[in-house]
């Protein structure tokens, strides 16, 4: 169609040079017949052009804007209240009750619940423990490695969300064996990991083999350890250094109720 118009249109136009040519005297009246006959066939060009255009506008056009009228703006508006929605974001400030933790933690009086910080159950002798992180584990002490020689504690796990830290040195002494053991007990299953840093040579330095029923685990401090039930032993551990005077890690956590659980710790080494 459209080669086939502007065919007519060249041919029409080599008329037109031609004619012009050929008697420059009828230039004037020649070139107005023939400019009439291109512009009729521009014309019928722009015509059959425009109605193929128009007749395939409408169509797509009509189409088009019946279903866009139709289904944008309804999407758009639906997806607008999904934004202000999802904008609660901005709104909603990490570590504030209901909005994401404020990377592990949140403000007073919440818990960091699978991402989201929740309210924290108020639960007795469980108020203001600063020992929800790993660096701000509860320093029990030292003890050498007879293991008449231990170490406990006695605290709560406020819910599901509570995470407690408790940290103690452990001496590596002539006539005993260094074997990381702690030995809890609560009033719900709690899940109970032991992390071991060697004093020589460091996290990096230190070299475990987790018991069996236990799992190979690594703190946010990059310590090394095993996180198990209430009861094991480390005794698979080795320091870089000559001496395996070591720091441990006990985290107690991720208790089978979210509810208020009492538990009793006492580790040896
Ligand atoms: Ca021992
Ligand atoms: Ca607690
Ligand atoms: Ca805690």
């Amino acid at each position: 169609m459209m080669l086939r118009s502007r065919a007519l249109v060249l041919a029409s136009l080599t008329l037109f040079a031609c004619s012009a040519g050929d008697d420059p005297a009828d230039t004037g009246s020649n070139s107005g017949i023939t400019s009439a006959s291109a512009a009729t066939d521009a014309s019928s060009t722009g015509a059959s052009t425009g109605s193929a255009a128009t007749t395939d506008v409408p169509t797509t056009g009509g189409d088009t804007t019946t279903t866009t009228t139709g289904d944008d703006p309804t999407t758009t508006t639906s997806g607008t209240t999904d934004d202000t929605t999802g904008t609660t974001g901005p709104i909603c400030d990490p570590g504030q009750v209901g909005c994401v933790c404020d990377g592990d933690t949140c403000a007073d009086g919440l818990a960091c619940e699978d991402g989201v910080c929740v309210p924290e159950l108020a639960c007795d002798g469980d108020l203001g423990e600063p020992d929800d992180t790993e660096p701000n584990a509860q320093d029990l002490g030292e003890i050498d490695d007879d293991d008449d020689n231990v170490v406990t504690a006695d605290g709560v796990l406020g819910g599901a969300g509570d995470v407690d830290w408790y940290t103690y040195h452990g001496l590596d002494t002539f006539g005993h064996v260094a074997e990381p053991t702690v030995k809890v007990t609560s009033s719900a299953a709690v899940r109970v990991c032991q992390f071991i840093e060697c004093d020589e040579g460091g996290a990096v330095g230190t070299e475990i083999t987790c018991p069996d029923g236990t799992q190979t685990a690594l703190s946010g401090g990059l310590r090394p350890g095993c996180c198990g039930g209430a009861t094991f032993t480390v005794s698979d551990f080795n320091c870089s250094g000559s001496s395996d005077d070591i720091r441990v890690y006990v985290r107690i956590d991720k208790p089978s109720q979210d509810e208020c659980v009492e538990y009793g710790l006492v580790a040896h080494n």
